[in-house]
């Protein structure tokens, strides 16, 4: 294969579509008025699916078909749960359970029990309240996903501080936090400083540690319109990634059928390289003299200490710790010289470290040194992953609420809310393997699957007396996962909710799903769950009336009263006007920040993670065939790779350690070690490897960025052992 997308993508959708229940059917489900589920590009909504934000048709991607095929499932065969024990159901893969079916009674297993049981709606909730009831607020946490809408996520966060506790978090924090500590210490604004119609007027595109042709294939259409017009991409990414070298676009006849050029130039920087490199490029342009001095000085601070670090670096240092050579530093200033309207995209290869903020600094000091912030055209863009986690922000998900959401809803609501410090994702779980949290929630996702050290994972949700899921599917988290008892409480998907729903894209661009006819019965509207938690558990002492918040149109009544920039919502219901989130475009240099300007971090680079010997730098990285902990085929087409206990390896590395190709090693790690893995020649930098994650989590210390709390999932220290 020496293009990614193209006929294997229309081959594996059309598959999907029949086992859906034929094309038909995939169709209507594709084109009906909902958000797309996959990831936070934010396609579909009342234009219908299929159609982007700017009205173009047809923008489809196999990655939207793979959900809705999951989503269109039948329920779980009946006696399921009798015949998988609990210890037959850890046998099964992450594909294999989430293929058991949808969920479609509340299930129950308590710490004596051998398998699940199912439980009547009433018997569960009455559970899930007695324990809130009788666990010290302090001693809980909320932890959420990205897939559920605005109107769920902005309920429970606020029955949660009602019922009184901060330990509120979501999949962000091991995620895109990194971006948005980075970019608030910047602009003042933790989000992109574009939309969607920037990046269709912009001369260069900067895609660093993103592998848009699997995770965000409807960005390639972009790339190859973008190209078309003369407008230069350059990569930025230790694994050379085929997609991004050449990708044909399904929808796109005459990249179908001749391919794409994507990359322009190719950079493979050592894992962690990046602010190296990235200083580089600042150290040619200021030689060059290639700097916008005049936005430099009108609009940000902190310049003349940034030049200076810069001119501090020695060009043999910066070459050793990015492991980029100066000739390609120089290609990358010119091309970037001579651009008038540069957009920085980038995703987990940024902010999976434990620099992951100072990465997205250094981003940004590169964006300003050229005037590339708060003009239209350029900017700055972390490309986001699941379709609401910004959303999820956006309505307070998080263990401290932005100081004017804090005081409105006090003011509005004549509520009192808790002020002391909560935990986030990962210092709940560390708090749980302390043996302190005694209940826990998770809104979606995969708690278990998603996190740092696989065996800590288990070990700490296994401390939690009780945890429940509210799920649409089967996964990991709820075999491997589970609590002392574990409840799972299983809901509809946006597009079966029987009330409109919105959710917010990466452009800062909020979307109405319409919603739709349920396709099984059982599940429950995740509002109506967490509405009837509240009445339980808050009951007629709470100042608001829960009963009414069933309501999404009254929920969103109170968004807009409450959450900047989300006033327009209030109306959404009437006017069915999707809509930009005020006050976060920034096509104009007015920053939010205390003195109105942008600001430069003095951003040094860290030493390379590894003490050399036998050690590699190891990425886990997602495949083609998966959606985070979920894996729906073993093959990961665009890499290659048939099978996923492998190790991408170079082959200088494979040699040096004396290997060989396919042959069976072990893999330690601080924190574990996975036994035979298939080493794998790969074109990747020297001194680096690849795993697929979520496998891989075996391996990944819990080891965090000190300012965002985000692990440093791509960038772990390994040793390779030959195996008999
Ligand atoms: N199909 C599919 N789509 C998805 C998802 C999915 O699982 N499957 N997940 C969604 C979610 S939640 C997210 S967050 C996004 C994730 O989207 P991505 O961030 O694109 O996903 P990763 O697989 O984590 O890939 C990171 C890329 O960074 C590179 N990289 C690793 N280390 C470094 C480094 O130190 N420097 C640089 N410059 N590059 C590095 C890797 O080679 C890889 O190409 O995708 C979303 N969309
Ligand atoms: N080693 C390693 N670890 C990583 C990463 C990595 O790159 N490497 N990436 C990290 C990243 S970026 C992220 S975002 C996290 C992912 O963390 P999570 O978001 O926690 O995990 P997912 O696998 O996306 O969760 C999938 C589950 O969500 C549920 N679900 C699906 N749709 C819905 C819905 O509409 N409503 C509800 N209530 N539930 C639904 C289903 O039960 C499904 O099994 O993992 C992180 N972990
Ligand atoms: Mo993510």
């Amino acid at each position: 294969m020496r293009a990614g997308g193209g006929w294997p993508a229309i081959r594996y959708s059309l598959s999907k579509a029949r086992q859906a229940g034929g094309l038909l059917k995939m169709y209507r489900a594709l084109r009906s008025k909902n958000a797309c589920k996959s990831c936070a590009l934010g396609m579909g909504g009342q234009q219908g699916g299929m159609v982007n934000e700017m009205g173009r048709f047809p923008e489809v991607c196999k990655k939207a078909v793979q959900a809705v095929a999951a989503d269109m499932q039948g329920r779980f065969r009946e006696h399921f749960f009798d015949d998988f024990s609990l210890q037959r159901l850890s046998g099964l893969t992450s594909g294999a359970l989430e293929a058991a079916g949808r969920l479609t009674e509340p299930l129950y297993a308590g710490p004596l029990d051998s398998h699940y049981q199912v439980l009547s709606w009433a018997d569960a909730l009455k559970r899930v309240a007695a324990k809130m009831a009788k666990t010290d607020p302090r001693e809980a946490f909320f932890y959420f996903s990205g897939r559920s809408s605005n109107e769920a996520g902005f309920l429970l966060q606020l029955v949660a501080r009602l019922y009184g506790t901060n330990n509120i978090n979501n999949c962000s924090y091991y995620c895109h936090q990194a971006s948005g500590v980075g970019l608030t210490s910047v602009t003042g604004s933790s989000t992109a400083t574009v939309e969607l119609k920037d990046i269709h007027t912009c001369d260069l595109i900067f895609l660093i540690g993103a592998n848009p042709a699997s995770n965000h294939p409807r960005l390639m259409r972009t790339l190859v319109a973008h190209r078309r017009r003369g407008g230069k991409v350059i990569v930025v990414n230790p694994l050379r990634e085929i997609g991004l070298v050449r990708f044909k676009v399904p929808s796109d006849l005459r990249s179908l059928v001749f391919g794409s050029r994507i990359a322009d130039l190719y950079v493979q920087p050592h894992i962690g390289g990046d602010i190296a490199f990235l200083s580089g490029v600042a150290k040619a342009l200021i030689e060059r003299g290639a700097v916008d001095e005049q936005f430099v000085n009108a609009y940000t601070e902190g310049w003349s200490d940034f030049r200076r670090s810069i001119q501090q670096l020695d060009w043999p240092g910066i070459i050793e710790h990015s492991g980029v050579g100066r000739e390609m530093i120089e290609q990358v200033a010119d091309a970037y010289a001579g651009s008038d309207r540069t957009i920085f995209c980038w995703a987990m290869g940024i902010t999976h470290h434990e620099h992951g903020v100072r990465n997205v600094q250094m981003i940004a000091n590169l964006a300003m040194t050229r005037g590339m912030v708060g003009r239209p055209g350029c900017g700055l863009l972390p490309l986001r992953g699941h379709s609401n986690v910004q959303g999820m922000g956006s309505m307070g998900v998080a263990p401290a609420l932005k100081q004017a959401v804090f005081q409105r809803l006090e003011g509005t609501l004549g509520v009192k809310l808790p002020t002391w410090e909560g935990l986030d994702t990962l210092g709940s779980l560390r708090r749980a393997d302390e043996g302190r949290i005694r209940f826990a929630s998770c809104l979606g996702g995969n708690l278990y699957g998603s996190n740092p050290n696989a065996l800590f994972a288990a070990r700490a949700l296994g401390r939690i007396d009780m945890i429940v899921y509210l799920s649409t599917a089967l996964n990991t988290g709820h075999v491997r996962g589970r609590g002392r008892e574990t409840i799972i409480l299983p809901v509809l998907a946006r597009d079966e909710e029987p009330q409109p729903t919105t959710q917010e894209s990466m452009f800062n661009y909020v979307r109405l799903s319409s919603g739709g006819r349920p396709r099984h019965e059982g599940p429950r509207s995740e509002v109506q769950v967490i509405a009837d938690i509240a009445e339980r558990v808050l009951g007629a002492a709470s100042p608001i009336d829960f009963s009414s918040m069933r309501a999404h149109g009254r929920i969103r009544d109170a968004i807009a009263a409450i959450i900047p920039g989300y006033e327009k919502i209030g109306s959404i219901d009437r006017t069915r006007q999707e809509f930009q989130i005020d006050g976060r475009t920034l096509h104009e240099p007015a920053f939010a920040t205390e003195t109105g300007r942008a600001r430069f971090h003095v951003v040094q680079p860290p030493a390379l993670n590894t003490g050399g010997n036998g050690e590699l730098r190891l990425m886990t990285v997602r495949s083609e065939g998966q959606f985070n902990t979920v894996v729906y085929e073993e093959a990961d087409i665009y890499r290659g790779q048939e099978r996923r206990d492998v190790i991408m390896m170079h082959r200088g590395d494979i040699a040096r350690l004396g290997l060989e190709p396919d042959q069976r090693v072990r893999v330690r790690s601080d924190a574990g070690s996975m036994d035979d893995i298939l080493v794998r020649t790969f074109d990747i930098r020297q001194g680096n490897a690849a795993m697929y994650y979520p496998e891989a989590n075996a391996l990944v210390p819990t080891r965090a960025d000190p300012t965002s709390h985000t692990p440093a999932f791509k960038n772990i220290r390994v040793v390779i052992e030959r195996m008999r």
